[in-house]
């Protein structure tokens, strides 16, 4: 084609935004793509329709963004995670666009309703919680910020399950997020990467060649990002996998049909679920293999990207930075490596100073648990020659840490790439510091807790190379679309500033001296409570305090301390004391298939909001209300309606929590341990608009240490609850339903509940009692708001670029 050509007719493309031709646009999709008409389309129909004539909108945009990439003009983000909550799309889209009210005005004048739409979009569950929802909320604020960014991940045919609860119990039901299609996605036809597993390593006069004996391939899908107040629009590119070869031929001709196919049902299994972070990474081959496959294909792409730009894989690190969201993907440290000197020739001193310089990596947990390891023997198997560059790293590694602290063989066997304890592992956390040239945690308690005890040794080698960016949440779905109604308020008093700049929220401190302005605050977060009451069926009245915990489900999260204190004022009413402050207490969460404490926690929530719903008494003031199948959307429904956040995670164990930063943004106070970024909060919005509770992370070590059993624990309240649970008073009669989580509790209480308990529940007393000044709680709910703007993402990435990117 000729340039002059092409651009005589990009003449004819303009798309105008009026809500005329919006709505041709939109007839257009339905008779040209979807081959539908009036009459017959469906809701979903509207919506594809919708979303395409959207998507052409950014298509502009999103070209722009791409040549940016490809002339390696500025140093490009590779951020490489295997997660991405990313939410419903349409309503983001449309706000970054700044067209909703043309859209509104569009589907009126068709008779249909743009909040229905909305509504209808079905979320891509692409992670399991925190994690991924960080990760998209870092994708919106690299656009909004015009910071050249590419989202690598793995495009799962099936998500995050899909939670239903029977009979109070959670039953997991297969995420099929795209059987009604996904109209964001662009699929890349043109590439395509090769992926290897398993087979031998060959020298040929000295130099190594990896013979894999599978080849699985990986291919493409695109979902652009598009900054807010900007026209940068940057991609999340989610690879699938796909088989080398459909058919095996050899197979096929013997006539065993069945085989022919069996190979490719095999390599496209890679992509076909997400891992939804059971207790333990170890024995999960299918795992490991999604890790290697998503990273192999990223950086054969980050390469090509740069070369296709006329660079040279030693300008590798000037034009990109890898950012590891986590180990999953740590791979990239060998492949990299791999990459460099088997493919490209390079020497080991040369790759290895290109990873160092472009490899950077964030750690989101302490739990040993959740520390991803790998035993050797499979990770030999699946990867002979990456294995080789690991043990050369270590070889090297355990040099320079010999050489700064000779004779010491704790420290060699501490810090060893290879773990020695049991059977030998590859330990990912540590080959990601190594080879990173900075390492961050995720708040600033978190960061000191990481250089302290899980990556101790390594601080002290190279103290220069840790420090901390405290996560952010972005303002732009979790404030300015999630509640519409706070929005306005806060933007006819102060401009619509703030969404791009959330600093600028400290300029409702002083209305927060203004009865009127408090007035309207109050009306905002009561419309929106009762929004969701009429949206969850009227379950609950919307007067009474709403207290919720939305979170994955887990021990150290303490749902459990939560339910405590419920049955604690189930029992305080029953035994006829007055309860003066009415409480719905909201809890959402998911647990892990396999996790069965977490299982048990969510039942016994149900259990007792039915002894609530059953004693004519309770009811009147207290309702536990459990939200299934908690989601980006259905947070977004939750967030803007809560009055009180609860935070209530044992010290020391939640990395940061963000769940925390999106409560406070919607005028939530916080009931709070201090952990994670809880602490950075306290500071923020001043100790006396938090309601803080509970040991710190020192005393819970020290009382570890000193040897804590629960049994030492002497408290009536909480003998009460626990008694009522195990009398079955919240399983109809059965005894035995809740028996083990009442005998963990008594006998090892790993998380600390009973010795928070009295804590917790006399914060709760402090709670009730600040809630009868609803003026003052105003109050304080503006102040959070105005004093929480450095929990915007758009601040964490910043951080980012002066810590650890060196834009
Ligand atoms: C989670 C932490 C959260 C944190 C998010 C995002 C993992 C491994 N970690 O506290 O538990 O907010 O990461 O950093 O999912």
């Amino acid at each position: 084609m000729t340039e002059r050509g092409y651009i005589a007719a990009m003449d004819h493309l303009e798309l105008r935004d009026d809500p005329e031709s919006i709505a041709r646009d939109l007839v257009a999709k339905l008779h040209f793509e979807l081959a539908k008409f009036e009459g017959v389309a469906t809701t979903n129909d509207h919506f594809l329709a919708l979303a395409y004539a959207v998507r052409d909108r950014m298509m502009n945009r999103w070209v722009h963004g791409a040549r940016a990439v490809l002339e390696n003009k500025q140093r490009t983000i590779a951020y490489l995670s295997a997660e991405y909550l990313i939410g419903p799309q349409l309503g983001s889209n449309v706000q970054a666009l700044g067209i909703e009210d043309e859209v509104r005005g569009a589907l009126r004048g068709l008779g249909l309703s743009y909040d229905e739409l909305v509504e209808h979009e079905e979320e891509p569950g692409l992670g399991n919680g925190g994690l991924g929802r960080l990760a998209a909320c870092y994708m919106d604020s690299l656009a909004t910020l015009d910071i050249s960014a590419v989202g690598y991940g793995l495009r799962y045919e099936f998500g995050i399950f899909d939670q239903q609860i029977r009979d109070g119990w959670q039953v997991e039901r297969t995420d099929r997020w795209l059987r009604k299609g996904n109209p964001w996605e662009i699929r890349r036809y043109e590439i395509e990467h090769e992926v290897g597993f398993a087979g031998r390593v060959e020298w040929h006069e000295g130099a190594p060649k990896w013979i894999p004996d599978r080849i699985v391939n990986g291919v493409p899908y695109d979902t652009p990002v598009a900054g807010y107040g900007t026209t940068r629009t940057n991609f999340l590119r989610l690879w699938s996998a796909s088989a080398a070869e459909d058919f095996d031929l050899d197979a096929f001709q013997v006539g065993e049909y069945w085989r022919a196919v069996d190979a490719k049902i095999r390599s496209e299994n890679l992509t076909k679920v997400l891992y939804p972070n059971d207790s333990s990474p170890a024995g999960k081959q299918l795992r490991l293999e999604q890790e290697y496959f998503f990273v192999s294909c990223s950086l054969q792409d980050a390469i090509r990207l740069l070369q296709i730009g006329g660079a040279s894989v030693r300008e590798l690190p000037e034009l990109l930075a890898i950012q590891l969201n986590d180990t999953h993907p740590a791979l990239a440290v060998p492949e990299l490596m791999r990459l460099l000197i088997d493919v490209h020739g390079l020497t080991w001193d040369e790759a290895w100073a290109i990873t160092h310089r472009a490899v950077a990596y964030t750690n989101h947990t302490l739990l040993p648990e959740a520390l991803e390891t790998w035993p050797l023997p499979l990770f030999e198997h699946l990867l002979p020659r990456h294995l080789q560059i690991i043990f050369e790293i270590n070889r090297r590694f355990l040099d320079e840490v010999r050489a700064k602290f000779p004779g010491d063989a704790a420290r060699l066997r501490r810090m060893s790439l290879i773990g020695e304890d049991g059977d030998r592992q590859v330990r990912m956390a540590y080959l990601a510091t190594v080879a990173s040239h900075r390492v961050n945690g995720v708040a600033e308690l978190h960061s000191r807790l990481l250089r302290e005890t899980v990556l101790r040794d390594f601080a002290e080698l190279w103290p220069e190379r840790f420090t901390n960016v405290t996560n952010g949440v972005t303002p732009r779905r979790f404030v300015a679309l999630a509640n519409p109604k706070l929005s306005e308020l806060v933007t006819e008093a102060i401009g619509d500033g703030w969404i791009r700049n959330l600093d600028q929220l400290r300029e409702l401190e002083p209305l927060a001296e203004d009865r009127a302005f408090c007035e309207r605050w109050a009306k905002v977060k009561l419309a929106n409570k009762t929004a969701l009451a009429t949206h969850l069926g009227g379950r609950f009245d919307p007067a009474a305090m709403l207290d919720a915990q939305c979170k994955r489900i887990h021990e150290y999260k303490r749902q459990h301390l939560n339910l405590l204190h419920v049955i604690t004022l189930f029992d305080r009413i029953r035994r006829g004391e007055q309860l003066a402050t009415p409480r719905t207490i909201v809890l959402a969460g998911k647990a892990a298939p396999a996790y069965r404490a977490a299982k048990l926690i969510i039942r016994l929530a149900h259990g007792i909001a039915d002894a609530i719903d059953a004693d004519p008494r309770a009811r009147e003031l207290l309702r536990v209300v459990f939200v299934p199948d908690f989601s980006v959307k259905v947070a977004q429904r939750i967030y803007p309606a809560a009055d009180l956040s609860e935070q209530i995670s044992t010290a020391g164990m939640e990395a940061s929590g963000t769940g925390n930063m999106k409560f406070t943004l919607n005028g939530a106070l916080t009931i709070g341990t201090l952990d994670g970024a809880n602490v950075e909060i306290r500071d923020a919005v001043g100790g006396e608009h938090f309601f803080l509770f509970g040991m710190t992370a020192e005393e819970v070590l020290a009382r570890k240490r000193a040897g804590y059993h629960p049994r030492d624990v002497h408290e009536a309240e909480l003998s009460r609850a626990l008694d009522l649970i195990a009398a079955g008073t919240f399983s109809g009669g059965d005894r035995d339903m809740f028996a083990p989580l009442v005998w963990d509790l008594r006998e090892r209480d790993p998380f600390l509940v009973c010795a928070d308990f009295r804590a917790y529940v006399d914060c709760q007393r402090r709670v009730d009692a600040a809630w009868r000044v609803p003026a003052a709680w105003t109050r304080s709910s503006i102040l959070n708001v105005a004093r929480a703007g450095r929990f915007s993402s758009d601040r964490s990435i910043r951080d980012y670029v002066r810590l650890i990117w060196n834009l």
